[in-house]
């Protein structure tokens, strides 16, 4: 087995897709072990409580830190090795395809999934004392919770997990990769050669491998200048 990621939530219905297809396989194969736990069950009134109103004041709700202790404890109890926590937040720091290959070299991931206005802030202070913490966000925008962006993120690490992807040589040369020097790649065609009066480049048909890899090359500087000016200026 080559991950182990466990999640908790109060929505484990919405980590479902997560068993389709890439990661499917490789759940089959035995390569990933996936474990989905719902917060409530470490909750103890008959209402199963996971939030309550912001100290200080201030719209929403903040997950109470009493389940996520007890959650945190049950799936990865404090006298065994510890996996390295990953709460999906706004404010975390950027994911990017580096932070990805990062999380590929990791042997257990354990998302913590919050929703309202976020986790009781001591949470990932009291982790912080046996596991790295890591506090991450898909970038600048607000999703109503953790869930999606654990999609996002357990998708983009598996396929980096040698055999996770069909060609294992494609993960090592997409955008944003070394291969492309961190830009964006050129764009793709495949048969026919003439689709609806558009033609292909004539160049991706000559055969011609230094050429094609100068269009490439070309191709990636102008969509990447078009769209992603700040991947230049690094
Ligand atoms: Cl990782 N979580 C939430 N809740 N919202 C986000 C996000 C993450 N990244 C961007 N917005």
């Amino acid at each position: 087995q080559d991950l182990a990621v466990d999640v908790i939530t109060i929505f484990p219905n919405y980590l479902a897709p997560l068993r389709e297809s890439l990661l499917g396989k490789a759940l089959e194969r035995g390569q990933v072990r996936l474990g989905v736990h719902d917060l409530r069950a470490w909750t103890t009134d008959v209402h199963r409580t996971v939030d309550d109103t912001p100290y200080g004041g201030g719209p929403g709700m903040v997950m109470l830190p009493e389940p996520w202790g007890r959650a945190l404890d049950a799936v990865a109890p404090a006298e065994r090795a510890q996996p390295r926590l990953i709460i999906p937040t706004p404010t975390g720091r950027p994911f990017t395809q580096a932070v990805a290959a990062q999380l590929a070299a990791e042997p257990w991931l354990l998302f913590a999934c919050g929703r309202y206005e976020g986790i009781d802030a001591r949470v990932a202070e009291y982790a912080g004392g046996r596991m790295v913490v890591d506090e991450i966000s898909l970038g600048d925008y607000v999703l109503c919770g953790g869930e999606v962006a654990v999609l996002a993120i357990v998708e983009a690490v598996a396929r980096l997990i040698p055999g996770v992807l069909g060609n294992a040589l494609s993960a090592s040369e997409d955008s944003f990769t070394a291969a492309v020097d961190g830009l964006l790649e050129a764009p793709a065609y495949t048969k026919p050669a003439l689709w609806r009066g558009l033609a292909v480049p004539e160049v991706l048909l000559s055969g011609h491998h230094a050429r094609i890899r100068q269009w490439r090359r070309e191709r990636s500087l102008d969509r990447t200048r078009k769209r992603r000016p700040d991947l230049l200026d690094s």
